[in-house]
């Protein structure tokens, strides 16, 4: 939280400082404006053909970033200088079907948007714009909604708002959300595809959602102590979900449709989920495929509280499960893994996994095959930190003090996984996949989401035994 401190007080900073230069420009207005009009039809003449850059700010060309898209054209660049752009009075700012470059000058903590009143949309973009109108560097106390458009937003923080999609490609990157206590702060339904990688989600009312859109990728993000979902994928054929961090996430659904705490995909044709830290979250399961394909390799599963089966993952798909650590997870039954459980017919394998309890910790349901391969283990994974459940009494409701799951030197997970060919090339943390950790001349992959880089580098373990229920930072 100390960001978002830095940030209201750099806001109130920014207030001050509007003040200032509205003083000073009402003293400097007529010489300056000539010079700006002379200046800018100059460089409009000697610029006409080419892309364009836009100030805007309390002493630039345009006052409002409206005023500067009214005035442009699609590959303009848009910059807008430090400051508090209040809103109050109009205002959502409406592309208008430009694929502009809107950005701040001096990223988010300097430039910052908002509504006259919460809920409120900062920008509307919704006639037909591209990748190539970007809205990046931002902090908004207003929400980004797009129509069956496909616009890139990246690297802006948004505060007790969201992003709303409906339709179109968009490219959700980067950001950060924080505090959006309605549920989804990321919501994409009925688009074509969305891609939605790099982001921090964090104190939310849930996470990501998306529904009714065929190709969905979500890579790359960290959804730590949010009070539902964190990632939400309804009706959705393609979902991709990898490297994410999912950790202290906390849902109370039973819903079939909804009930997961980490990853949900309900309905789905293909799911891919490899190389995600799914640690510390509670509710009716940790991760939830009812149908279609499961590919799921390289994911670290630990410490989930679960409800009646599968507290780790419950899946009615047909599954290959690879090189996957399950420990530490709680269900009625099958606390690691549960097939079929709502007697689904299906066949699924795992192979190269440490899973807590062997085989018998497995519940296969009457109609559903489980193909016990070969090279699965079920001794501890040793984490470098296994992180823990406070007390109720310390802490209520349940809260986790997220660990560190890199493994330890002697873990028996270092190079015991299955063939590189099948798996993702790198890890987690980037690290080349696959590294020969035991020192033995092969290089082999681990079981986990973490590659142990053995001797090849000198690592230093810190000790993380801190709350990051809230947002806490884990090791990468
Ligand atoms: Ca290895
Ligand atoms: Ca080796």
């Amino acid at each position: 939280m100390k960001a978002f401190t830095g940030m209201v007080s750099g806001a109130v900073a920014l207030l001050k400082e509007k003040a200032r230069r509205q003083k000073a420009k009402r003293r400097g207005r007529p010489a300056r404006f000539f010079l700006f009009a002379f200046s800018f039809c100059l460089s409009s003449l000697a610029l006409a053909a080419s892309a364009a850059t836009l100030q805007v700010g309390p002493d630039e060309t345009y006052p409002t970033i409206q005023s500067a898209l009214d005035a442009c054209t699609s590959g303009d660049v848009i910059i807008v200088a430090d400051g508090y752009y209040n809103t109050a009075g109009f205002y959502t700012v409406d592309l208008k079907g430009k694929n502009v470059e809107i950005r701040s000058k001096n990223g988010p903590d300097a430039c910052i948007l908002s509504g006259p009143s919460s809920g409120w949309t900062v920008f509307r973009v919704h006639t037909g714009e591209t990748r190539d109108a970007r809205i990046s560097g931002f902090t908004m106390f207003g929400s980004v909604s797009t129509e069956n458009s496909s616009p890139t937003i990246e690297g802006n923080v948004f505060l007790g708002c969201r992003v709303n999609c409906f339709g179109g490609s968009p490219l959700i990157t980067n950001n950060v959300f924080l505090r959006f206590a309605d549920k989804w702060p990321i919501a994409c339904n009925q688009c074509t595809s969305v891609t939605i990688s790099g982001n921090s989600i964090t104190d939310c009312g849930a996470g990501i959602q998306c529904i009714s859109t065929p190709s969905v990728t979500v890579v790359g993000n960290r959804l730590i102590g949010n009070r539902g979902t964190a990632i939400w994928c309804y009706s959705c054929a393609t979902v991709e979900v990898a490297g994410n961090m999912i950790a202290a996430n906390v849902s109370t659904s039973t819903s079939e449709s909804s009930a997961a705490s980490g990853i949900r995909c309900y309905d789905s044709t293909t799911a891919r989920i490899v190389n995600n830290v799914v640690a510390g979250n509670s509710g009716h399961r940790a991760i939830a495929v009812n149908k279609g394909t499961l590919f799921f390799a390289n994911n670290t599963i630990a410490f989930n509280a679960g409800g009646e089966s599968g507290g780790g993952l419950s899946c009615g798909a047909a599954a290959t499960v690879l090189n996957s650590i399950f420990w530490g997870n709680t269900a009625g039954n099958g606390s690691p893994v549960s097939f079929g459980y709502d007697y689904t017919a299906a066949i699924g394998s795992i192979d190269h996994c440490c899973i807590e309890g062997g085989k018998s910790g497995v519940f296969a349901g009457t109609f559903y095959y489980l193909e016990w391969g070969s090279g699965n283990i079920e001794s501890d994974p040793l984490f470098v930190d296994a992180g823990r459940w406070l007390d109720p009494l310390e802490s209520w409701p349940a809260q986790f003090v997220a660990g560190d799951y890199r493994l330890r030197p002697a873990s028996p997970c270092v190079d015991a996984g299955g063939p590189a060919d099948d798996v993702p090339a790198t890890d987690y943390a980037g690290r080349p996949r696959s590294l020969d950790g035991d020192a033995d001349g092969t290089a082999a992959p681990d079981v986990g989401a973490y590659e142990y880089p053995g001797a090849q580098s000198a690592v230093l373990y810190v000790d993380d035994d801190a709350p990051m229920t809230r947002g806490m930072a884990i090791h990468r």
